[in-house]
């Protein structure tokens, strides 16, 4: 559905902090590496400040701008609205573009709770019946290695899956010192390592099994409940109202027992997703900031030669890998936002619902409901609604 005629869709995304940032670059090189039907175009872009707005416009290659997101999805040259903004404005914004017939990307969690998770699918159903696609920018499914996990537990390479173990570990809040951020809010985010990097291990996981959740026991923290504003002339503190770290268990519709931790609290790992999954014939694990390697364990492997092999995911054969560089040049964070935005144009053009879908996404925000319900309540076992 292009509006100029040239063989290009209009994108209009709102936010352009770190998110804002690496879209905009998966926007403007995606048809440089990708066959894409229609080329984006990077038509206007949402921000609540002009002036900073305007700078960004500028230094991200923007064509113009909007201080006011409606007005954005209003514009007849947006036929994309992506939404890097923080989860308090996801379902406003999302109901409002789907009811404007525009197609959605929507960044992670879908959003702040249950309740609006479910509102924004049951809009996103129903605008995929008109021909509207919308998708949850749950970017490290396309990671080519992740990608290749899936592909390797869906062909059976690890017969029944035992145990999947995932941790997401930053550290950028280690420091009290670190001012307050718009993560630290639960207005504003929801919660805090539980639905910012909580709900990527979560997907990332129920994406490699092909299957979901059923039940959690969990604990959350909080660290420092009190953080300085930054800027702030009398040296102020404001309240955290969010968790610091995550703790939870959980077991899968097949069986399989799993174990999750996400914290911005360990000193040292800078942006270490590890996943690992054992089944009765191989095991898989993966550490994002080895990000283009696959270590893969085959139990069919003689005894004396058995070991966990470092697989190189650089092959054109792999997911994604062929349209950038030959074998060994690694690729980053950003491709897999590329990635993502290559796999949402090609289902608008193919007429098909990109995953994760909205519904996708509703899923997550119920295992984060229940995780968090269930560290509410002493720990007690909590199952999925
Ligand atoms: C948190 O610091 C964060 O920016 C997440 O919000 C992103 O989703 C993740 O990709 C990187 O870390």
């Amino acid at each position: 559905m292009s509006n100029a005629g040239d063989g290009t869709i209009g994108v209009g995304m709102v936010g352009h902090a770190f998110m804002g940032r690496v879209h905009s670059q998966a926007w403007r090189t995606v048809h440089h590496f990708f066959d894409v039907p229609q080329a984006p175009r990077l038509a206007v872009l949402g921000g609540r400040d002009l002036d900073r707005t305007k700078a960004a416009a500028a230094k991200l290659g923007w064509d113009s701008v909007e201080t006011d997101w409606r007005a954005l999805i209003a514009r007849d040259d947006v036929q994309i609205v992506d939404i890097c903004t923080p989860g308090d404005s996801h379902k406003d914004i999302a109901l409002a573009a789907l009811a404007a017939g525009k197609h959605v990307l929507c960044e992670k969690p879908l959003a702040n709770s249950v309740e609006e998770a479910e509102e924004m699918a049951e809009a996103a159903a129903a605008a995929s019946a008109k021909g509207q696609r919308s998708m949850v920018a749950f970017n490290y499914r396309r990671v080519p290695a992740i990608a290749v996990a899936r592909q390797m537990v869906a062909e059976g390479r690890l017969g029944k899956i035992r145990h999947v173990r995932a941790q997401y570990l930053q550290d950028w809040l280690s420091d009290a010192n670190t001012p307050m951020a718009w993560r630290l809010r639960k207005e504003e985010a929801g919660s805090g390592s539980l639905g910012d990097i909580g709900a990527h291990i979560i997907d990332a996981t129920q994406f490699i099994l092909g299957e979901h959740l059923t039940g959690v026991s969990a604990l959350t923290e909080t660290f420092v409940h009190k953080r300085p504003i930054a800027g702030d002339p009398d040296g102020r503190l404001d309240d955290v109202t969010v968790d610091d770290a995550a703790l939870f268990i959980g077991k899968f519709t097949s069986g399989a027992m799993a174990s999750y931790e996400a914290t911005r609290f360990a000193l040292g790992r800078k942006n270490s997703m590890r996943l690992e999954v054992n089944g009765e014939k191989g095991s898989l694990a993966f550490d994002f900031e080895s990000m283009n390697e696959l270590s893969y364990f085959d139990g069919e492997d003689a005894d004396e030669t058995a070991g966990f092999r470092r697989v190189l995911i650089t092959e054109a054969t792999h997911p994604y890998v062929g349209a950038w560089w030959p074998p060994g040049h690694i690729i980053g964070y950003e491709h897999t936002f590329t990635h993502e935005v290559f796999d949402f144009l090609t289902a608008i053009q193919n007429g098909t619902d990109p995953a994760p879908s909205f519904a996708d996404g509703l899923q997550v925000q119920k295992v984060l409901g229940a995780v968090e319900a269930s560290a509410g309540n002493d720990s007690r076992w909590t199952p999925v609604s």
